[in-house]
């Protein structure tokens, strides 16, 4: 134990005594600890960086979330996640945008409408939420997709303040609630969530995070109190004041119900940290997820699976659970990515304006490196107020770039006489391929520079051109759909993957490919980014390479599956046990017709498919970055 810990447990004990006032909403606007000397932001020059087009009006996206002008309550700073899924399985991406009221409309019993969008395979997207039936949750915040009973129809799960909801997928446009049935309501103020299958049963587990134990019927008061002033101003109250409310894991028992398992998994959160976002993904290679939870105002944790049901916090000791000064942070967002190329996967972790943003450097081992700073990731962030964020391979040159999105939690900050303000722009960081990024915000078109109040944020291919593109939900004003225009001679390849042992939508499962004699790593994710869902396909850009060489899929269920010689820019699917299918051999059988929303092309998205022999290959010839 170094002395770093020594500081962290102190810096634990007092938290919830005293107000500190270096980080969190109750922040100072001053750094926590100022950037260490030298630290700088790398500007990007001499590389084409994609324009990322605001596309959201041509799309004919007209929802809004409801915003509330000052968010005198902390619930209405906090909503807004994205959820991208296939709900109606035809290979075209749609989106779904959670709402939530202002708590005035909520006394008052009304309702906020979240909105699904189809995506209509010709650059537009109608909203088909009333067929649904998925628009009012209730007082929503963001969710996370799964197939939680192997039908091969992803269901949609969201989280709420007063009772989540998890909505089967009926397979013909619309969805039931079956949340009572599930026995997933979890009833308190849910953020984040996110699917992976911990015991390898072949069925998804749901794990689910708590932020603060807030009841509409007993508000805390604006302003005034030590814990309500924010430089100065009167602002809402929380978290630091509130009492923290614990997380909840949900083992499926397979025929429909779920178990709380949380104490004897020892994932329930007996301190009541503010729990965020929250992400599963193997960290080490075991073939188990682990859980990584980002908790505001307090220590992040690293769940590692022990392999018996049980979970072990690791977060302090393996150096992602504080910055590397020691401190707390203000923690939202959730990426995970093997930037590096290593074999295993990094974190990066958003933050609360003046904290930067962690970049934590997977050393394998179950140990973390903060390299923020030195990766030139942090400089650029420490100004504003982040949530979303996804590593992304916006330029296909095989090395994944970070995304993020920024905005402050009240418009009451705009009277102060500095500080980042309300709206906020978006940071773009470049992958320099040698553990750098270099910022490109001001590079990719006016979009990224329009300052917004953003929240969740989601990444897709969502016109299967081979570029990925951006998802954005906003507290305050429109989302925007950011399409990539790409970089021009960069090749790609995609892979949609069905379990049969495994579970249905290969959550967990990793693959492997190797291509223009680079090595590179990806892994399905439920959950992630704030609140917010990416697309299940894997994704990868190749550079110049015009075929994979090699791919690897390790399923969760231990089986692999071993492919070889794919052409590049294609859409690939492939079948647990049985390598390369057409992509009608993993959808599901389609009971019902669904009713497709005018305007809308009807043909399904057929990608072509190359079918080689498949030859297995040694695992031992990565290319390792050092
Ligand atoms: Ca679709
Ligand atoms: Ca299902
Ligand atoms: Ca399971
Ligand atoms: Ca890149």
């Amino acid at each position: 134990m170094n002395s770093k810990f020594l500081i962290s447990i102190v810096f634990l004990g007092i938290s919830f005594v005293t107000a500190i006032p270096a980080s969190g909403q109750m922040g100072s606007g001053r750094p926590a600890q100022p950037p260490p000397a030298g630290a700088k932001a790398i500007r990007c020059s001499g590389r084409p960086i994609p324009e990322l087009e605001d596309v959201t009006e041509k799309a004919g996206i007209t929802f809004r979330h409801i915003a509330s002008t000052f968010a005198k309550y902390i619930p209405e700073s906090m909503s807004g996640g994205v959820i991208i899924f296939d709900y109606d399985r035809d290979g075209w991406p749609d989106i779904y945008f959670t709402n939530a009221p202002t708590v005035g409309m909520a006394l008052k019993g009304e309702k906020a409408r979240g909105a699904l969008y189809h995506n209509n395979h010709d650059g537009t997207f109608t909203d088909v939420t009333d067929r649904a039936g998925i628009a009012t949750p209730g007082f929503a915040m963001g969710g996370a997709v799964a197939d939680y009973n192997n039908d091969g129809w992803p269901d949609l799960y969201i989280t709420a303040l007063g009772g989540n909801v998890l909505y089967r997928n009926n397979g013909d446009g619309t969805f039931t609630d079956v949340t009572a049935q599930a026995g997933v309501g979890d009833g308190r103020w849910s953020t984040g969530a996110a699917f992976a299958d911990y015991d390898g049963d072949g069925f998804v587990d749901l794990m689910v995070t708590n932020y603060v134990d807030f009841h509409l019927n007993d508000l805390p008061s604006f302003g005034k109190q030590a814990n309500c002033q924010y430089r100065g101003i009167d602002i809402q109250c929380g978290p630091r004041g509130l009492k923290g409310a614990g997380d909840s894991l949900f083992r499926n028992n397979g025929d429909g119900t779920f178990t709380d398992v949380s104490k004897s998994a020892g994932v329930n959160d007996a301190p009541g940290y503010y729990g965020m976002s929250v992400i599963w993904a193997d960290f080490n290679n075991t073939g188990r997820p682990d859980i990584y939870v980002a908790n505001d105002s307090t220590p992040k944790y690293l769940y590692r699976n022990e392999g018996n049901g049980k979970f072990t916090d690791i977060g302090l000791e393996s150096g992602t659970g504080v910055s590397e000064d020691g401190s707390e942070q203000a923690s939202m967002g959730i990426a995970v990515g093997d930037y590096l190329h290593k074999g295993v996967p990094s974190l990066y972790v958003t933050n609360f304006e003046q904290e930067y943003d962690d970049l934590f450097r997977n050393e394998g081992n179950w140990n973390f490196s903060d390299v923020s700073y030195r990766s030139g990731a942090a400089l650029p962030s420490l100004p504003w107020v982040k949530w979303g964020t996804a590593f992304v391979d916006l330029d296909n040159d095989g090395w994944l770039d970070l995304m993020t999105v920024s905005g402050h939690i009240t418009s009451l900050v705009d009277n102060l006489p500095s500080g980042g303000g309300y709206r906020q722009p978006k940071l773009l960081q470049m992958n320099q391929q040698d553990g750098t990024f270099c910022d490109a915000g001001d590079q990719a078109g006016e979009a990224l520079m329009r300052k917004r109040v953003s929240r969740g944020m989601a990444v897709a291919d969502l016109f299967n051109d081979g570029n990925m593109d951006v998802v954005i939900e906003d507290l305050d004003g429109a989302p925007m759909i950011l399409r990539n225009h790409g970089v021009s001679g960069r090749h790609w390849i995609s892979f949609e993957l069905a379990g049969t042992k495994s579970n249905r939508l290969a959550i967990g499962a990793k693959i492997k490919i190797v291509a223009g004699g680079v090595a590179q790593t990806d892994e399905i994710h439920s959950g992630g980014s704030y609140l917010s869902q990416n697309d299940l396909r894997v994704h990868f850009g190749l550079g110049s390479a015009t075929k994979v060489d090699k791919v690897e899929i390790r399923w969760p269920s231990g089986a692999s599956d071993n492919l070889m010689n794919l052409a590049a820019d294609q859409f690939y699917s492939v079948l647990e046990g049985s390598g390369l299918v057409q992509a009608g051999r993993i959808r599901p059988l389609q009971t019902k017709a669904i009713s497709v929303p005018r305007g809308a092309v009807r043909s399904p998205h057929r990608p072509r498919v190359d079918k080689r022999d498949q030859v297995s290959f040694a695992t031992d010839e990565e290319q390792r970055v050092e």
